[in-house]
């Protein structure tokens, strides 16, 4: 198999209008959790994944559960626990330009992970480990679990990527910094976004960013932009990439996911590393143009056809 991942996926309730929850009367539901996003999005792109992790045993984990496998991830190692229940988060549209997001996650199914999920033989099944910034800020026995499988992971010879992904509700800046950095240094492929340079290194600039982090002993940076695309540093190669074209933005969550998606797909496809950000690029754009994190994410046909604009199907 291709690419392993930990962490936490849970259920998001979004109301179905523009305005402080307190009013809100209807929910809609969906899945989300970024490494599960990330490893969906491979699957519609031909790689295969696995993901570890552990859920309640209840109505919510189940369909998590379901869900994730029948998007064709392995789920040999996601435990269900009686002990506790699975997570769930609210994203609020407070305002028609502004999003909250309500965590109710503490003490969840999978902030109480430990190091027993993690079996050497499963791991060795794969060769990338792609882990993110939110499963250490969940909780500690998590946070220990995932530098554990880390350390596993890098005996048996897996490429690390990892996306920063900061999340300053789930743990304190100090703490964050620290860990982040810590992680860093021991990862291949680095995916930050710009705002996580700037929380990292205090540094704006997307090109000293990346070289920052290759001086901390990566080979390969993508530092995300937003709509402005990405700036990658490679090696001796450096450069900017965009999506192929401007996409009407339906919801942001999950683009950096998608963008992950893309460029890692490419990557293991030994694209260059111009196409493979490009391919993030794209894939992310399409991610945001349906609601939710995962609904949007592209296949490889979507991709490919992504020039011919506006195209209907003959009725
Ligand atoms: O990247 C999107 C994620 O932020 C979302 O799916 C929820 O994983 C999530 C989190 O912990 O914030």
């Amino acid at each position: 198999m291709d690419v392993l991942s930990i962490g936490e996926t849970m259920i998001v309730f979004s109301p179905n209008e523009v305005g402080p929850m307190r009013y809100a009367r209807d929910f809609t539901s969906h899945i989300a959790g970024a490494e599960t996003n990330t490893l969906i999005g491979l699957q519609k792109l031909g790689i295969s994944t696995g993901w570890i992790s552990q859920l309640g045993n209840d109505e919510l984990g189940q369909r998590i559960l379901s869900f994730v496998r029948g998007e064709g991830i392995n789920v040999d190692f996601v435990k269900l626990t009686d002990d506790a229940n699975t997570g769930i988060f609210i994203k609020e549209k407070f305002r028609s330009n502004q999003t909250r997001v309500h965590y109710y996650r503490s003490g969840s199914a999978a902030s109480q992970m430990n190091e027993n999920l993690i079996n050497k033989d499963y791991v060795s099944q794969f060769k990338f480990l792609y882990l993110t910034g939110i499963t250490p800020a969940i909780s500690s026995s998590s946070k220990d679990t995932m530098l554990h499988l880390l350390k596993v992971s890098k005996q048996l010879g897996l490429k690390i990527i990892f996306d920063p992904n900061l999340r300053l509700k789930l743990w304190d800046e100090d703490e964050a910094k620290a860990t982040l950095l810590s992680i860093i240094k021991e990862c291949d492929i680095i995916l930050p976004g710009i705002s996580e340079g700037e929380f990292l290194f205090g540094l704006s600039d997307e090109r000293k960013i990346a070289q920052k982090m290759i001086d901390l002993g990566a080979e390969t940076v993508v530092v995300k932009l937003g709509e402005q695309g990405a700036y990658y540093h490679s090696g001796d190669q450096t450069g900017y990439e965009k999506a192929s074209q401007e996409v009407e933005v339906v919801d942001p969550v999950g683009a950096g996911d998608g963008f992950a998606a893309g460029f890692i797909a490419g990557y293991i496809e030994q694209m260059s590393i111009q196409d493979a950000v490009h391919q993030g690029c794209d894939a992310g754009a399409l991610v945001t143009t349906v609601k939710g994190d995962v609904e949007g994410l592209p296949t490889k046909e979507e991709l490919e056809n992504l020039n011919s604009k506006n195209k209907t199907d003959d009725v």
